[in-house]
């Protein structure tokens, strides 16, 4: 099913408010993981999108690459194709609908269904047929590294500090798997709700190196319920990112606004939208 392909106009027979209403009932399911599927569509719409390079203009959400070989398989991609398969029926139902379209559009439905900010929405993507089109491995942040690697993957897509900073946020939502990217552990205590407790936790937490096995990351030292990755600490260490966390931790108000914008930006990366396509700005259900 998955080379199934929607392009050009095929978009413009979709009543997308429907298509709204049906990904967010497919959020909720009390046997996976923390009752949401929420934040693993979250996943999906932004490692959709940030494998776009400005340079070369090649990566993003449009061709919807990242659910063929060897794209899917990139260890930065694990676990994405629980998402992806939560998601096929919606393909069969609305058949006009392109990959790209769904998966972003994914993104959007759970950050404002799990009590984000609204974010602005534009259809038009095209499905490629093949894996012709797949970005190479390593566009993606590794999560082991620091400030550098971070501004090297973010500045690559077209963002600043103060983007990568609101965008980062997004990791109040859901945990890490220790089958999926190796790390373990939610963020904070509600990661099915989208709140500014990223930078709330990062800065008022003591975090201490985790003794286990696995890779390496942090815990919080009270309680040992909470994880930071170490690319997650890089936004406490270098003070071009603090002062955007602090600002954040401080004002929710300014997080959700910030985080709207950034986020909108990262799932259009290298999409050529035509010019009479609506920008939605849906009504959240609940
Ligand atoms: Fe992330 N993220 N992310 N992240 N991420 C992981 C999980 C989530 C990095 C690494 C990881 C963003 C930026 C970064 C989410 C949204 C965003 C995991 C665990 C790793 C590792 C995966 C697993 O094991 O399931 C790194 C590194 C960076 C930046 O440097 C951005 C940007 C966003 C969205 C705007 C969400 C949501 C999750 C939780 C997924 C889940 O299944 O619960």
């Amino acid at each position: 099913p998955s080379d199934q392909q929607a392009t050009g106009d095929s978009w413009r027979k979709v009543d997308f408010n429907k298509v709204y209403k049906d990904i967010a009932g497919l959020l909720e399911d009390e046997d996976y993981d923390d009752g949401s599927y929420g934040p693993v569509f979250v996943r999906l719409a932004w490692h959709a999108s940030g494998t776009f390079d400005t340079k070369t203009k090649t990566g993003g959400s449009n061709g919807a690459t990242i659910r063929f070989h060897p794209e899917a398989n990139h260890g930065a991609n694990a676990g994405l194709d629980v998402a992806r398969k939560r998601l096929e029926p919606l393909k069969k139902k609305y058949p006009n609908i392109s990959y790209g379209d769904l998966y972003t559009l994914a993104g959007v439905v759970a950050v404002q269904e799990l009590g984000g900010p609204t974010v602005r929405w534009r259809p038009g993507r095209s499905d490629d047929k093949s894996d012709q089109d797949c970005t190479p491995d390593g566009r993606l942040p590794d999560a082991a590294q620091g400030a550098d690697h971070v501004r090297d993957i973010f500045y690559r897509m077209g963002f600043n500090d103060q983007e990568i900073a609101a965008l980062v946020g997004a990791h109040a939502l859901g945990r890490c798997h220790s089958s999926r990217s190796g790390f373990e552990g939610p963020w904070n205590a509600s990661p099915t709700t989208f709140t500014n407790y990223f930078y709330t936790e990062l800065l008022e937490d003591k975090w201490v190196p985790k003794k286990w096995n696995g890779p390496f990351q942090y815990v919080d030292k009270q309680s040992g319920q909470f994880m930071m990755l170490p690319a997650d600490i890089a936004f406490k260490t270098d003070s071009q990112f603090r002062k955007h966390v602090e600002k954040y931790a401080a004002d929710q108000d300014a997080f959700f606004a910030d985080f709207s914008k950034a986020f909108a930006k990262l799932l259009e990366l290298g999409v050529k939208f035509p010019a009479d396509a609506p920008v939605y700005e849906f009504k959240t259900l609940e």
